[in-house]
């Protein structure tokens, strides 16, 4: 490889990380060496499975992907040298998209590993900022020094991210000035469900194109809602989530300790809630709300307080003022009449002035003016923030816990007014969620990346495009890990909008007929009176626990935690 830095589009960027100002666990873990699976140590060859479908309307796919639609997913499997990847040079280029997770460094390490390995003289690209610099052309050639830091450190600084979509035909355009002018053998998208989608389309954009550049993704995101059968978890929710049970694991002990204290903890996951119920299972607070369980039971706002009020209630009757509840940062849009609101707030604040003397406020209908009156002022003013580029609203930016603290302070106030609470409540307020995306990723995360990335160059090596790179049979060591790609095409539905069929690929959302949830679902009573807290700890690299696998995955894969 070029060992020259090349930088384009002057772009405003972090200087590269300096190893020698590291800790000494960071710097331990830089020569950390990550064992790989054995199918990737030796020759291999890559075998193409049945033709696949879709998870979903598969005819309305097939029209959307005719290039890569029906294409078989493949497995790496062990070959004579005769029937290996032949030596080539490739040019290839790496986005990281969305959130941070941690790990994402070394699904980078591994492309560029792969590439030293098994196509010496390969050249790979960093775009910097996420998709916006595909279509900018923005790019770092990534050169073993500048790598070298990056290893096994948390964060996405080395190229960094962005949130930007390729989806208007110009976009597609650029992305193909990209392509061409930089001669991409591949590009290797990591990101979540969206950017997954966005892989597929540049795939197929460019199959149409002739073009030679092929797309591989990769599942990244803590909120563990990118997942199927092929691609058990996405990496950084390991990680994550052992970051936040350590924290819950401590509130613990604080509130044992002082014994006065309600503690409201809001974990991140915009929608699906895999870190709360993960970190439930972890730590065993004494209350967890979890978003599709809310849903299934149609419940209301007034519904969730009056579950959190009543074990409050008996918890007092047992001699405990305290406790620990978590709370999905998803929660408020899993609830029927929030997202009845919420969607009426979405238009008037798309199409009228929201005006101060409020006379918005009629265009709501009368169930949802009540519940808008009913919200803390700070509540409203976060439902009428800008939304996201997708229209979204950025429930990072709500604050639920302080939401639900004000409605039980007022319900318990009423009570002990009325003389049957004689206890005294005081909740406090805690958010973990950017504190959990940029940690060291553990073993799992590490190992799973580095796996991943190794894989993703072997498919483009290989000539694969329009799959995302898939490792599993995880809970066995990692020599015995499986390696291959599944067809994205075959993770997709289609959602109607605005007339138009639109290609998604399904978040996965927790299943509450699964084992993780039903092992929940079975301790959740006896957590919430009997205290049954465990402290998890922080996260470590050597010793018994180091290698252990999320409580999720275990379940998933029909083991016993
Ligand atoms: P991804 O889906 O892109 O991985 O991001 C997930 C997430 O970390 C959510 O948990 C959170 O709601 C959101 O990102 C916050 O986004 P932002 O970084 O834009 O504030």
């Amino acid at each position: 490889m070029s060992s020259s830095l090349v930088q384009n589009g002057g772009v405003s960027s972090p200087a590269p990380r300096a190893a020698y100002i590291y800790s000494e666990v960071q710097s331990s873990r830089i020569d950390h060496a990550l064992p790989l699976p054995s199918v990737l140590k030796k020759p291999f060859k890559l075998v193409d499975g049945p033709a696949s479908s879709a998870a979903g309307n598969p005819e309305e796919i097939a029209k959307l992907f005719p290039g890569v639609f029906g294409q078989p997913s493949v497995q790496l499997v062990e070959s004579d040298s005769s029937s290996a990847l032949p030596n080539q040079k490739l040019k290839i280029g790496v986005v990281l998209s969305g959130g941070q997770a941690p790990g994402g460094h070394n699904v980078i390490s591994g492309i560029f590993d792969y590439l030293q390995d098994r196509a010496p003289e390969s050249t790979l690209y960093g775009f910097r900022g996420g998709p916006a610099g595909i279509m900018k052309g923005k790019y770092v050639e990534l050169t073993p020094e500048y790598v070298y830091p990056y290893r096994n450190q948390g964060g996405f600084d080395m190229i960094c991210s962005g949130r930007d979509k390729i989806e208007t035909p110009e976009q597609f355009k650029q992305a193909q000035e990209t392509a061409v002018k930089l001669d991409l053998d591949g590009i290797v998208v990591i990101g979540g469900d969206d950017s997954n989608t966005n892989a597929c389309l540049l795939a197929e954009n460019f199959k149409g194109l002739n073009l030679k550049t092929r797309v591989i993704g990769c599942p990244k995101t803590i909120d563990g809602d990118l997942k199927c059968k092929e691609v058990p978890t996405s990496f950084g929710f390991d990680t994550a989530c052992k970051i936040y049970s350590e924290m819950i694991g401590n509130l613990m002990i604080d509130a044992r300790s002082t014994g006065k204290y309600y503690h409201f903890v809001r974990l991140m996951g915009r929608a699906a809630s895999h870190i709360t119920l993960e970190c439930a299972l972890q730590t065993h607070p004494n209350i967890t709300i979890i978003g599709e369980d809310v849903a299934a039971k149609k419940q209301t706002l007034k519904n969730v307080t009056d579950y959190i009020v009543n074990i409050i209630l008996k918890r007092l009757d047992f001699g405990y003022n305290y406790g620990i509840i978590l709370i999905p940062e998803g929660l408020i849009d899993f609830i029927p009449e929030v997202q009845e609101l919420i969607a009426e707030l979405n238009e008037i604040l798309a199409h009228d002035v929201v005006d101060e003397d409020g006379l918005w406020k009629k265009k709501l209908t009368s169930q949802s003016v009540q519940l808008f009156e009913l919200l803390p002022g700070a509540i409203q003013e976060q439902l009428m923030l800008e939304r996201d580029p997708h229209g979204n609203v950025q429930v990072a930016k709500i604050e639920t816990e302080k939401m639900l603290i004000q409605m039980v302070e007022a319900d318990l106030a009423k009570r002990k007014q009325e003389g049957s609470y004689p206890g005294h409540f005081q909740g406090k307020s805690h958010f973990f969620g950017y504190e959990g995306r940029c940690g060291l990723p553990t073993n799992f995360d590490a190992n799973y990346c580095y796996a991943l990335g190794y894989a993703a160059g072997a498919l483009l090596h290989g000539g694969k495009t329009g799959l995302i790179s898939s490792v599993g049979n995880l809970a066995a060591p990692v020599e015995e890990w499986t390696v291959g790609g599944t067809a994205l095409t075959s993770l997709m539905d289609v959602e109607r909008r605005h007339g138009k069929f639109k290609p998604v690929l399904k978040k996965a959302m927790v299943e509450l007929e699964a084992a993780p949830f039903k092992k929940f679902a079975s301790l959740r009573n006896e957590w919430a009176i009997k205290n049954r807290y465990i402290s998890p700890g922080p996260i470590q690299f050597f010793g018994p626990t180091s290698n252990s696998l999320s409580h999720t995955l275990i379940l998933e894969m029909g083991l016993e935690v």
